[in-house]
C-alpha cells in the first residue's frame, strides 16, 4: 500500500480553503493509502504565536481532522513536536539545502515582506517540511497549490541526499485537488484565503455559526455585472464562489451557470450559503462532542507512538549514511 503524508499548521482555525484544498482530499484518500496526517506545530512557530492560543489551536485542529471525517483507525493522526525525529531530520535537510534556493521560496518572501525582524526558521521552514514528508517514505503528498514550490524543493533535497549518501529516501509526488486547489479570499478574490488573514470576513471556517457563514457569503466581493459566469481573470470573485459551490454542492460549473442564468448574485449567494452550512453543520456537532471527550488524547498518543516508530527508523538510516555518531544497526 502506498503512503501519504500531509500537514496543516495550527496557526488559527482552518478555513474553507484548507478544507477544500487539503482536508477533503485526506478523507477521500484514507481508504486507499497508508496515511499520516500531522499537526505541524513546529512550522506554526516560524511566525510569532501566543502560547495559549497555540495550545488551543493544536487541540482544535486535532478535533477538526476527526470531525471532517478522518478515521483514526485508518489514518495516523499526530502532533509534529511529539515526534522528535522531525526536528532532527529537519536539521539534516538544512545541511543539504542551499540558502539561495530557500530565499527563492515565495512563501518566505510573502511572510517576511516588510518585517523588520524575521526568524531564521522562516527561511529554514522548507527543509523541515521535507523532513516531515521523507521520514515516512511517502509516495504522495496531498496539498493545495500554494505548496507546489515547497514540494519541488522537497523532491530536489531528497534526490540530492540520495545522490550523496545512497538510495535511502523515497521521492514523493504532489497531489493537487482537481478543482479548488486555490480558494481565494472572500474580500480580495485575487489573494489566497488564509487562516492567518486578520480580516475575518475574508474567510469562512467550519466553526463559524451558520448565520455568520451566510453573512460572510452575502458580503463576498463580486462585480457589478450581475452575471453568474466563470471568468477567473475578469470576474475573480464570482468565479471563486462558483468553484466553492461546485465542489461542495457536487455540480459542475457549467451546470451552475445554467441554473443561475438570468438570476442575480443574491439568489446564487443565498443558495451557496445553504450548501456551505449543510456541509459544516454535522462537522460542528462532531467537533464539539470531541472537544469535551478524552478520546482525542488517546488518539493523539497512539498516533505519536506509531509515527515515532516509523520516523525514528528512517532518521537512523539517514544519520548512519551521513556518518553521524557511531555506527548503529
Ligand atoms: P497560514 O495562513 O497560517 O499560512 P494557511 O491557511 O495557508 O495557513 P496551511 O496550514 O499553511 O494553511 O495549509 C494547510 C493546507 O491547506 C495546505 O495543503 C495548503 O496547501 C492548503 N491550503 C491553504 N490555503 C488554501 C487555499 N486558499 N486554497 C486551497 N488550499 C489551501
Ligand atoms: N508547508 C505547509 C504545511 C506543511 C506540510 C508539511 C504540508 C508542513 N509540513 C508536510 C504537507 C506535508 C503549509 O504551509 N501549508
Amino acid at each position: 500500500m502506498k503512503t501519504i503524508f500531509s500537514g496543516i499548521q495550527p496557526s488559527g482555525t482552518i478555513t474553507l480553503g484548507n478544507y477544500i484544498g487539503a482536508m477533503k482530499q485526506f478523507v477521500e484518500l484514507q481508504n486507499e493509502y497508508n496515511c499520516y496526517f500531522c499537526i505541524v506545530d513546529q512550522h506554526a512557530i516560524t511566525v510569532p504565536q501566543d502560547r495559549l492560543e497555540l495550545r488551543k489551536n493544536i487541540r482544535s485542529l486535532a478535533a477538526l481532522y476527526i470531525a471532517v471525517g478522518i478515521d483514526p483507525e485508518k489514518a495516523t493522526l499526530f502532533i509534529q513536536s511529539e515526534v522528535p525525529a522531525h526536528a532532527q531530520a529537519g536539521w539534516l535537510m538544512q545541511c543539504i539545502a542551499y540558502i539561495g534556493e530557500l530565499e527563492r521560496m515565495t512563501q518566505f518572501k510573502d511572510k517576511s515582506a516588510g518585517k523588520e525582524a524575521v526568524s531564521a526558521s522562516l527561511l529554514t521552514y522548507p527543509p523541515l517540511m521535507a523532513a516531515d514528508i521523507l521520514l515516512y517514505n511517502t509516495d504522495l503528498v496531498p496539498v493545495g497549490e500554494d505548496q507546489k514550490q515547497h514540494m519541488e524543493l522537497t523532491r530536489d533535497l531528497a534526490e540530492r541526499f540520495n545522490k550523496k549518501y545512497g538510495d535511502i529516501l523515497t521521492i514523493p509526488d504532489i497531489r493537487l485537488p482537481k478543482v479548488g486547489a486555490r480558494i481565494m479570499s472572500l474580500q480580495e478574490p485575487t489573494k489566497k484565503m488564509s487562516k492567518s488573514d486578520p480580516n475575518k470576513k475574508a474567510s469562512i471556517t467550519p466553526l463559524d455559526d451558520l448565520k455568520q457563514i451566510e453573512k460572510k457569503i452575502k458580503s463576498a466581493v463580486t462585480d457589478s455585472e450581475g452575471i453568474v459566469k466563470y471568468d477567473k481573470e475578469n470576474k475573480p470573485g464570482i468565479s471563486n464562489l462558483l468553484s466553492i459551490y461546485s465542489i461542495l454542492g457536487d455540480k459542475t460549473i457549467p451546470e451552475l451557470e445554467e441554473m443561475y442564468n438570468g438570476k442575480g448574485y443574491g439568489d446564487f449567494k443565498g443558495d451557496l450559503a445553504e450548501v456551505v452550512s449543510g456541509v459544516f453543520k454535522p462537522i460542528q456537532e462532531k467537533y464539539y462532542n470531541l472537544m469535551e471527550s478524552s478520546e482525542l488524547d488517546d488518539i493523539l498518543d497512539r498516533g505519536a507512538e506509531k509515527a515515532n516508530s516509523v520516523a525514528s527508523k528512517t532518521l537512523k538510516k539517514m544519520e548512519n549514511a551521513m556518518g553521524l555518531g557511531r555506527k548503529r544497526k
